[in-house]
C-alpha cells in the first residue's frame, strides 16, 4: 500500500518534471540586435555609449550617445560592453 503510494507520487513528480522540461525552448532566447556586437553594429556601426563615456580601449569617439539605448542594450546583454567603459560595441 505504502509502496504504491510512493510510486504514484514519484510518477506524478516525473510528469511535472517532464512537462517543465518541455516548456524550455529548443533554442536559446534571442534578444535581436542585442544578441551580439555584429548585430548591434548593424544598427549602430560605432556602438552606443552613455553621455560622457570615454572609450577605454582607445580612440572611438564617434559612437552614438544615448543613455537610454545604452541602458536597454546593457540590460539585455551586458557582454555588449565587455570592458565596462559605458560604451556598448564601440568600433571605429
Ligand atoms: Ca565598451
Amino acid at each position: 500500500m505504502k509502496t504504491s503510494r510512493i510510486s504514484a507520487l514519484a510518477a506524478s513528480a516525473s510528469l511535472v518534471l517532464a512537462s517543465a522540461a518541455m516548456t524550455v525552448p529548443a533554442e536559446a532566447h534571442s534578444t535581436g540586435i542585442h544578441d551580439n556586437c555584429t548585430k548591434f553594429n548593424n544598427k549602430y556601426p560605432h556602438g552606443v555609449g552613455k553621455r560622457g563615456a570615454h572609450d577605454h580601449g582607445g580612440d572611438v569617439t564617434n559612437f552614438k550617445r544615448s543613455n537610454k539605448i545604452y541602458r536597454i542594450a546593457n540590460n539585455h546583454n551586458s557582454t555588449l560592453d565587455g570592458d565596462n567603459d559605458g560604451i556598448a560595441c564601440e568600433r571605429a
